[in-house]
């Protein structure tokens, strides 16, 4: 693992319901995660990515839409440079439509890039399917490729990734629209039922093999806060009952470390306006170090 990190602090909160995602990288910070890397002897620095946050309620389906464009052509540009740098991008959030800069600014490096999507939901909705119209219900469709063209074209290309490259783990909350897009691009997916049935383990285990075959040599990890079950994480917008436990969580992020392919990670929906005194963050902190 790059013994240079970059923590990319990315405080943009218009792509859910809620306002307070853009008080989440503070809050990781302030739970000791600069000093938790210094001690295992990273080099470390920080760096915030400029946003672009004015509400606008002109489309309904597409909230906020200006702003998740401008900011994700920020943050891809960002990720980007910190990847050429030769340093690993750790990105904090900010709601889960920032991953669709992060991706487009990784995705830029490695044509076959493979993603881990760690989420109670499936983040595939579009502007035809969304029940709720906030864009971070859809960053991975996004990311393959469907939905309106102003987001999938950010940073200048697409799709970003291929939908055979996509693997869901911890999903238990998705829209009909999504399972629909699921089922048509046969994206890989565990759901937390999966997760108790067959174990973590083996599913990691299946899921290297799976890369293998498919020639995928890098690896970009999307953790959604809301994975993990609700009762450990207060501080999250849209809770869903039976998430994973923190052992599983941390398990499946060490085994990912062990194969030598991660090459960016972010850790998003964090909101601390819910949370209680910064746990959720403290818990942010725990899992990246399962991680380095
Ligand atoms: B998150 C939802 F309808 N699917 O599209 C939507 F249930 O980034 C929730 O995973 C999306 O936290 C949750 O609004 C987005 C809803
Ligand atoms: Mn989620
Ligand atoms: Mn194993
Ligand atoms: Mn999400």
């Amino acid at each position: 693992m790059n013994k240079k990190i970059s923590v990319v602090h990315v405080p943009f909160t218009l792509g859910s319901h809620r306002r307070g995602c853009d008080l989440g990288p503070k809050a990781i910070k302030y739970a000791g995660l600069m000093e938790s890397l210094q001690r295992k002897n990273y080099d470390v620095s920080e760096k915030e990515v400029g946003l672009v946050q004015v509400e606008d309620a002109q489309n309904p389906v597409l909230k906020n839409l200006s702003s998740v464009i401008e900011t994700g052509n920020r943050i891809a540009k960002d990720v980007d440079q910190v990847i050429k740098s030769g340093t690993f991008p750790l990105i904090i959030g900010g709601d889960h439509s920032i991953a669709i800069g992060t991706i487009a600014g990784v995705a830029k490096n490695y044509s076959n890039l493979g993603v881990i999507w760690v989420d109670a939901h499936g983040d595939l909705n579009t502007e035809q399917t969304t029940p709720s119209g906030n864009i971070h219900g859809m960053p991975l469709a996004i990311n393959i490729g469907i939905g309106d063209e102003r987001l999938t074209s950010i940073y200048h290309f697409a799709p970003k990734i291929k939908p055979e490259n996509v693997v869901i783990i911890g999903v238990r909350d998705l829209d009909p629209g999504e399972i629909a897009l699921l089922n048509e691009k046969n994206i890989t997916c565990y759901s937390n039922c999966d997760v108790e049935e067959h174990g973590i383990a083996r599913i990691m285990d299946d899921l290297q093999r799976k890369f293998e075959e498919n020639g995928v040599d890098y690896i970009h990890l999307s953790v959604d806060l809301d994975v993990l079950e609700p009762y450990l994480v207060k501080g999250v917008g849209t809770p869903v009952q039976g998430g994973l436990t923190y052992r599983e969580t941390a398990y499946l992020l060490k085994e990912v470390c062990k194969w030598n392919k991660l090459v960016s990670a972010e850790f998003v929906e964090l909101n601390p306006l819910l949370d209680e005194r910064n746990v959720t963050a403290e818990i942010v902190v725990s899992l990246i170090n399962e991680l380095f």
